[in-house]
């Protein structure tokens, strides 16, 4: 798990993203799908969006990742007590949209990066490591979940 000390600067960098959330999510589901093509595919209403344009003009997929950007930061508020937030979205992703584990560490990447491009001087190095750190125990959990859901991720 992750110090007091870690929790503190995970959730003091998410309180600062936290008012911007529906164009960080915007961001972040516009990068996923340049850097990731194929995570695009999995979405039936967003792989028709060919250029970043369309991608921006989409409101669906603005709100889309304020949806993703609002889940995720419910789960970290909750620290390492998330499990009940997380068992839904895990179940979703392993029997309903089978999202990889991978597809999970692509955007937990690119949600760093994002963080790191917008907030330089609120994210320094220590900040990164515990997101990280928070992110890799998110997507761990989640992978456990996907197993006892049948979905080997
Ligand atoms: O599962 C849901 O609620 C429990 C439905 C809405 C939802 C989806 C759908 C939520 C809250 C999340 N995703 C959250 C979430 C947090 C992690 C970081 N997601 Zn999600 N997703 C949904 C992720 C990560 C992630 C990676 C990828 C490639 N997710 C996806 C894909 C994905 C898809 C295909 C869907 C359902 C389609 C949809 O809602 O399209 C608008």
């Amino acid at each position: 798990g992750l110090s007091d000390d870690e929790w503190s600067h995970v959730l003091g960098i998410w309180a600062k993203v936290e008012p911007e959330l529906p164009v960080r999510g915007q961001e972040v589901m516009i990068r996923l799908f340049q850097v990731h093509p194929e995570t695009q595919e999995r979405f039936a209403k967003f792989k028709n969006l060919k250029t970043i344009d369309e991608m921006k003009s989409s409101e669906e997929l603005k709100k889309h990742g304020t949806t993703v950007l609002t889940a995720l930061g419910r789960i970290l508020k909750l620290k390492n007590n998330h499990e009940p937030e997380l068992k839904p979205l895990a179940e979703s992703h392993a029997t309903t949209h089978k999202i990889p584990v991978k597809y999970l560490e692509f955007i937990c990447e690119i949600i760093v990066k994002v963080i790191a491009e917008k907030h330089p001087s609120d994210f320094g190095a220590d900040s990164q490591a515990a997101m990280r750190k928070a992110l890799e125990l998110f997507r761990n959990d989640m992978a456990s979940k996907y197993k006892e859901f049948g979905f080997q991720g």
